[in-house]
């Protein structure tokens, strides 16, 4: 045993010092050391020889060796072949074929566009998983058993087990937030959502959401509209109008929605407003009570305004795209339009 790892030895200086410069040189090379009768071959066969306790010790030092021969053998065989690449009609210094860079989906340009005015406001980026339990997703935000606001979601459930659901809102990862975080919260939660539709021009079993949040002492309604009022003007420009009306949403109270002036018109009246001058674009209001409640968190002391706004209505409102099923059909003739930042 002694002897042949002392021959491997001398092998492998064999092959450091071997000089190819030639495909004949490389052929006898490869003969030597890799043929059917050659040095590999040969010393794997000494293997019958070996005591059993130092097969396995010996075996590793000959797929060593093995793997010594044959690198220097593909490496030079690699410069053989690019040298006779010519003879064989393969031309090496034609310029390469371009390749196109992708451009970003028309929802992620709007969706990075929201976050990053929210930024400068001082929220930042909370995610969460999209399979949801019942109680983050219905029970902790007033919406418990039986609630009639229940059906105002049509739900896709996890059919193995009847406490998980694919979230409906992001809203489930503030509860979550709330949950877990101490006072002040400020944070933005985007991220796709799910609801039971049938797929048409106006809706999809998918959409995405972003959501806010701010919690603290003296949070107030006024903050939430100078809030929004901000993102309105940042994202659409200075002129651009505002309007609340009253609403009602299971997790805020008071709710409302937001309208901003037509972006298509200016407010003269258009199909997009439906001659109204006005485009709804987000639902929002004070956090209810009961929500802080069960998030451990005392209404009494603490209040809170949330908002929540869907990035296909926003990019419809900046692109004017007529059919949702656009974004998710991967067509690049739609894709590729959208080339910059919003
Ligand atoms: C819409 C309306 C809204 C919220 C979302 C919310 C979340 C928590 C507490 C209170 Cl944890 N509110 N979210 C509030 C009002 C409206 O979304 O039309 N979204 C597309």
């Amino acid at each position: 045993m002694e002897q042949v790892l002392q021959q491997i030895e001398t092998y492998k200086k064999e092959i450091d010092q071997w000089v190819i410069d030639s495909p004949e040189n490389l052929e006898t090379y490869r003969i030597r050391f890799l043929g059917t009768k050659g040095i590999v071959k040969g010393l794997f066969g000494e293997m019958k020889q070996i005591p059993v306790e130092n097969k396995k010790a010996f075996g590793q030092v000959l797929n060593d060796f093995k793997q010594v021969a044959e690198a220097k053998y593909e490496q030079f065989k690699g410069l053989a072949d690019a040298e006779t690449a010519p003879s064989k009609g393969i031309d090496y210094t034609l310029p390469g074929n371009a390749f196109s860079l992708g451009t970003r989906h028309p929802l992620s340009l709007v969706r990075n566009r929201i976050i990053s005015i929210y930024q400068r406001l001082g929220f930042s980026v909370a995610e969460g998983p999209e399979i949801e339990d019942d109680w983050h997703n219905f029970s902790a935000l007033n919406m418990p058993e039986n609630h009639p606001a229940r059906d105002m979601q049509d739900t896709f459930y996890v059919h193995t087990n009847p406490d998980w659901v694919l979230r409906t809102h992001t809203s489930s990862v503030q509860a979550r937030v709330m949950e877990s975080t101490p006072l002040p919260i400020r944070i933005i939660c985007p991220g796709r959502v799910y609801r039971n539709e049938t797929v048409s021009a106006r809706a999809n079993c998918f959409f995405h959401q972003v959501e806010g949040l701010y919690v603290d002492e003296n949070v107030s309604f006024a903050d939430l509209k100078q809030t929004l009022y901000f993102f309105v003007k940042e994202m659409f420009g200075e002129g651009t109008k505002v309007r609340f009306r009253p609403s009602y949403f299971p997790f805020t109270e008071p709710s409302a929605e937001m309208d901003i002036s037509c972006t298509v018109c200016g407010g003269k009246g258009c199909s997009l407003c439906k001659h109204t001058g006005w485009v709804e674009i987000l639902g929002c209001g004070m956090v209810h009570p009961h929500l802080l409640e069960n998030l451990g968190i005392d209404s009494k002391k603490h209040t809170g305004f949330a908002f929540g706004m869907g990035v296909e209505r926003i990019s419809q409102l900046k692109y004017v795209v007529n059919d949702l099923r656009l974004y998710a059909q991967n067509d690049l003739r739609f894709l590729q339009q959208f080339t910059s930042e919003v």
